[in-house]
């Protein structure tokens, strides 16, 4: 794959990497995702256009997000021999993914009898126009060669777990080919169109040497509500011509690019690598709505049910609350209007308040199963306690909530439910915690923390401090609200018996750093065998099995699946000194598998902080490369887990504003202390914050920080002095 300044190319075709470029090559709009694969490919090779928020359930099997029918089916033959890049002889094949204007584009030259058969396609899902999938696809020869083209909607798609909709209707109005569909569980409505310029569904060619037959379709693919007066939405967007519908998808890039555009001078692969992960983040969130979030593997795939796990909040939207304060606000929201499944979730497992999904859907109920890993020596499914004990997920929904309005200085979501979900939170950790009163404090115990490898452990860290992290922000919540609202904050206190909580944040137990400075991870955590990450892997019997749960090989161990301890000190990295994040850092990283893509952007941030910038390097890159390279778990057990993984993504962001930009926030005061790597020329990034565009640029010569408008005394510091700007 070549790699250049705003693109990445394939430049031959590989079967063997059909699966991977399906995920490397993702066009998105965050209303849909549309795999890297070519067209004349079927549900093997895993085409999938993903919908953003439709779920649905086949019998008994998981219930995972929906695929539509593949608008951009387009198969073609010459004298009779069918041109696929999968059985006939290429002579010169080129994928070329553009991340500046979210566009796919290949060229295939094929043998084909004698001739040689060009196929060029471009295609692009509109950020202007979020139902519209675009296509421009070409067939040229350099004889006389008699073409056959067919292109259709095909409804025989790929799905991990069953089908998901029936056909209703299928017909024909006014040049629209018209799809009918709803999915089985909830009857959800899908109209797909389909407008072909140029061309039929069907289409003999008797081409010229060197002609070109080009066509463009254009597809609208509406779901849910959305189908209500669709038709004469589809017809006003294709009133307009391909030419005009890409310049207004290219304009919408040229926007989010000058608002979140990270640039590093003195390092090309490190430029493209956090831009591939912006583009990642910019194609996958959901720009108009605020019923979903963003999937685990965005929009690449059925993966993980197409669900939203922590890693929105904690990995993903920071970069959104510093670049698009509304994008981010429908995140925050998600939440809230998901609050009812977290309700019900907690009262299942006998608990107070909101529990919310380890893996949420459209209702926030957990969607996550007790049984999510098939052992690989008996074929069964393992139970895990992903779903019952991960409890940390309901204090990542509130940091996501607290953090949005403390960098945009926008609280106005805690009138609109925000204030109640953070109450529902606390109790439920409230009703969580076992108070011992030998030892006068509150404990939390039966957890698992990030490290997914032991599980049912007591006081783990991360877990601890994030409970404690969702009484601190509920408190500045409350104050905001008595301040700014009293009747709305009499109310509130009227419904609520807030001294419930007395004593709970005092009380609660935060495992702290020992006499080498070492935070244990949970209770127990040292006394468990001290193995090296080698040492352990040799104990592997069958590739793929399992290492944590209860039989699994790292439970027993010090290994840990991915950054946990280290975690904590990157979310509160304010809170901890150099030299404890130092002895931390050197302690858990021998021992961390970073077996999740989660992992290596911890360890990258707290290692830019603490001037390890050779260490803090490599974590940066690993974590912004795992789309690139595709270096990163295909299975767990024997679940498939492949697709993108915009937590990394996230995480780069993260490692590359908060590790070599050194940015860092209290409440009201935001500092910037950059830490270069020592090859790079220069570092700038943009940091929306309390509503002021900032233009960060940093050298190793200093920093300068602009702002797009009068900053009416915001407080920003540089090295913790006072900037003036
Ligand atoms: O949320 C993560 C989890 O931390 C590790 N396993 C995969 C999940 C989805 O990315």
């Amino acid at each position: 794959m070549q790699i250049g300044t705003w693109n990445i190319e394939e430049n031959t075709f590989l079967k063997d990497k059909v699966e991977q470029n399906g995920s490397r090559f993702l066009i998105g709009n965050g209303y849909m995702g549309y795999r890297g694969t070519l067209e004349e490919f079927g549900k093997d090779e895993l085409v999938a256009l993903n919908m953003a928020g439709l779920f649905d359930k086949n019998g008994d099997l998981w219930r995972e997000s929906v695929n539509a029918p593949n608008p951009f089916c387009v198969k073609v033959s010459a004298n009779g021999e069918v041109l696929s890049a999968l059985t006939a002889s290429i002579g010169e094949h080129r994928q070329t993914l553009d991340i500046q204007n979210g566009i796919h584009s290949r060229k295939t030259v094929f043998n084909a009898s004698g001739a040689k058969v060009t196929v060029e396609a471009e295609r692009f899902l509109s950020m202007k126009r979020e139902n519209l999938a675009a296509i421009k696809f070409s067939v040229s020869s350099d004889t006389d060669t008699n073409v056959h083209v067919s292109t259709c909607v095909d409804t025989d798609i790929w799905n991990i777990n069953g089908e998901h909709f029936t056909v209703l209707e299928q017909y024909s109005e006014a040049d629209v080919n018209v799809l009918k569909l709803q999915t089985n569980e909830n009857k959800t409505p899908i109209c797909v169109y389909e407008y072909i310029v140029g061309a039929e569904n069907e289409t003999e060619v008797a081409l010229k040497a060197d002609e070109k037959f080009e066509f463009v379709k254009l597809c609208g693919i509406y779901w849910g509500d959305g189908c209500e007066g669709s038709l004469d939405a589809f017809k006003a967007i294709i009133s307009e011509d391909y030419a005009t519908l890409l310049a207004e998808h290219k304009a919408v890039w040229a926007d989010i690019w000058a608002n979140s555009d990270v640039r590093i001078d003195g390092d090309e692969e490190a430029q493209f690598a956090i831009r591939y992960s912006i583009y990642h983040l910019s194609s996958i969130v959901p720009r108009n709505t605020d019923k979903c979030s963003i999937p685990a593997r965005g929009l690449s795939g059925q993966v993980y049910k197409g669900a939203a796990f922590w890693d929105t909040e904690m990995f993903m939207m920071p970069f959104f609350s510093f670049t698009d304060t509304t994008l981010c606000k429908n995140l925050a929201k998600y939440r809230i209007n998901t609050i009812e499944g977290a309700k019900r979730k907690a009262k299942e497992f006998g608990f107070e308040g909101a529990f919310y999904a380890w893996e949420s859907q459209e209702s926030g109920d957990d969607a996550c199963t007790l049984f999510n890993i098939t052992d690989v020596f008996t074929n069964r499914p393992m139970r895990t306690h992903f779903k019952d004990k991960q409890i940390h997920i309901s204090a990542d929904a509130v940091y996501g909530l607290w953090e949005y309005c403390t960098v945009s200085g926008d609280y106005s979501l805690l009138f609109e439910g925000g204030l109640e979900m953070m109450y529902q939170c606390l109790l439920f950790f409230y009703s969580f915690a076992v108070y011992k009163p030998l030892k006068s404090r509150y404990e939390i115990l039966d957890v698992v923390g990030p490290d997914e490898y032991h599980e049912r452990v007591d006081n783990n860290a991360f877990t601890n401090k994030m409970a404690a992290y969702v009484a601190a922000a509920f408190d500045k919540a409350l104050d905001y609200v008595k301040n700014n609202d009293p009747a709305f904050f009499a109310a509130f206190a009227e419904k609520h018996d807030l001294s419930v909580f007395d004593g709970f944040v005092d009380k609660l137990y935060i495992p702290q750093p020992n006499e080498n400075g070492i935070i244990e991870q949970f209770d127990g955590y040292f006394r468990l065998e001290d193995i090296s990450l080698a040492a352990l892997k040799e104990r592997i019997i069958i590739p793929n099995e399992y290492l944590g749960g209860g039989n699994g090989l790292a439970t027993t161990t010090r290994i840990l699946k991915q950054a946990d301890v280290l975690m904590m000190l990157n979310v509160f990295r304010s809170q901890y000194s150099d030299e404890i994040k130092k002895a931390n850092w050197a302690y858990y990283e021998p021992y961390t598998e970073h077996g999740s893509s989660l992992s290596a952007c911890a360890y990258g941030i707290v290692a830019a902080g603490i001037g390890m910038p050779d260490w803090a390097y490599k974590y940066f890159m690993k974590t912004a490369t795992v789309d690139l390279t595709g270096d990163t778990k295909q299975y767990l057990g024997s679940l498939y887990i492949g697709g993108t993984h915009p937590a990394a993504n996230g995480g780069s962001w993260n490692a590359a504003v908060f590790g070599f930009g050194g940015v860092s926030y209290t409440d009201d005061a935001l500092d910037v202390s950059p830490k270069l790597p020592a090859h790079w020329d220069k570092l700038s990034f943009k940091l929306l914050w309390k509503g002021v565009r900032l233009t960060v640029c940093a050298t190793h010569n200093g920093t300068t920080i602009t702002a797009d408008k009068p900053t009416n005394g915001i407080c920003v510091t540089v090295n913790k002095e006072k900037y003036i700007f």
